[in-house]
């Protein structure tokens, strides 16, 4: 038994919640594969409309991000929370073979790919991509062919394919974030404009980029998304980027029949903008090409013009090379009175989100969600102005944004 209690090697808490998860872990040699098969097993699962067995691999993935080192063998493993029997045979097989049997006939099965494919589509869920996959539409090409009546977010989100499945980078996200800027600004000065999401929590790529609005004064923030979106749709200058398509709905928490005991868990009833940004490559990296392009002679300039074509007599791209790049944006309005709350629900991970209000519900007896904080012992709401008071009260450390990447 001595044995035993000696072979927990690592001790962790288990709620990720608990845990300080930084981007880069310190455990990246082996566990690093076995994360990525846990985390492709999590995803094959939530394609598959299992997100039960989703979240058990999302856990267990997140264990092996917060551990100290790297796990050598399987011993270190025993007593850590979140490893089920299944999570502990796909390390083991790793460890032991360097690879997963099942994660490979995953990562190759038809209907994965498929999957993966039809979903990478903006505006198709796994419901709409599995009723396609049932009619035998596997590829983008099948899709097309097929005929189907697209709506209008994934006729968008077929157009613009490879843009939108190509990470956004930490530069393309600052320079929407200054597209964001100045149109809020535009329209109601002294909002205030925080970025959300991954690059929060200091990521350097992500999918979309985020961010939340707000205004000092409670209520000034009110109807503000359709006048930021009517002012970016404005702007068509080739120097300013503007919507390939947008769908804001309307903040509905007041109206919401949600309850303070049961506030609706990771949806939330903000005043919301789903968008696709046209950015204009310049605003990211124009400024090396257009020294390049201006230490050119004349003659540099003709005896490139068959690979390059001069558009509006400044501007030189590649051949069918398009001047901008499309980018999925997500804004969010929150009034101040709920900022904290919304801050902290919107900027994830969506694992931490989950654990968060797990640890709220089952070990506090309190309802988290990004409105707001519900004790329900002392059935009443807990005020919050910071992240920081929102730990507080759910008796959790401060974990700031770079160590929830859980
Ligand atoms: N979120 C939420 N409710 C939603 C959507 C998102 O609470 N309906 C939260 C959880 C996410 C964060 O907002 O962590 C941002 O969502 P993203 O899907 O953009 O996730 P990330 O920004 O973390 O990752 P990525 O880099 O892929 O964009
Ligand atoms: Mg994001």
């Amino acid at each position: 038994q001595v044995n035993e209690a000696e072979a927990v090697v690592f001790n962790i808490p288990s709620y990720a919640c608990q845990r300080r998860t930084a981007l880069d872990n310190h455990n990246t040699v082996l566990t690093f594969v076995s994360q990525d098969a846990l985390s492709l097993l999590a995803e094959n699962a939530e394609l598959s409309d299992e997100d039960g067995r989703g979240v058990a691999f999302r856990r267990a993935a997140a264990v092996l991000k917060a551990l100290p080192e790297p796990v050598t063998g399987m011993t270190q493993l025993r007593g850590l929370p979140c490893l089920g029997g299944h999570s502990l045979r796909v390390i083991k097989d790793i460890l032991e073979d360097g690879a997963s049997g099942e994660v490979e006939l995953t990562k190759e099965s038809e209907r994965f790919k498929a999957l993966k494919v039809l979903t990478g589509i903006f505006g198709v869920g796994v419901k709409t991509a599995e009723r396609w996959i049932r009619e035998q539409i596997h590829s983008l090409q099948q899709l097309q062919d097929s005929g189907q009546t697209l709506n209008r977010a994934q006729q968008a989100g077929l157009e613009h394919y490879d843009d939108l499945n190509q990470p956004v980078t930490k530069a393309e996200a600052d320079a929407i974030g200054e597209i964001v800027r100045e149109a809020v600004m535009s329209v109601l000065p002294g909002a205030q404009i925080t970025v959300i999401g991954g690059f929060r929590r200091g990521k350097l790529t992500g999918h979309d980029v985020d961010f939340l609005v707000t205004h000092p004064e409670e209520g000034r923030e009110v109807g503000l998304m359709p006048k930021v979106v009517s002012w970016l749709e404005s702007q068509f200058s080739a120097l300013q980027g503007f919507l390939l398509y947008q769908k804001t709905t309307r903040n509905s928490y007041l109206e919401s029949k949600d309850g303070p005991a049961r506030p609706a868990s990771n949806m939330d009833r903000f005043e919301r903008c789903f968008s696709i940004f046209k950015l204009p490559e310049e605003e990211t990296r124009g400024t090396k090409q257009t020294e390049t392009l201006t230490e050119n002679t004349p003659e540099d300039t003709c005896s490139l013009a068959a690979n390059w074509q001069v558009k509006g007599g400044e501007q030189m791209k590649p051949a069918g090379h398009k001047a901008w790049r499309a980018v999925r944006v997500d804004l969010v309005v929150s009034p101040i009175s709920q900022f904290a709350f919304a801050l902290l629900g919107w900027t994830g991970s969506k694992l931490f989100e989950r654990e968060l209000r797990r640890w709220a519900g089952h070990e506090k007896a309190m309802s988290l969600s990004s409105h707001a904080l519900y004790d329900n012992k002392q059935s009443r709401y807990l005020r919050a102005t910071s992240e920081e008071e929102i730990f507080a009260h759910l008796g959790l450390d401060y974990i700031p944004p770079s160590e929830r990447n859980a």
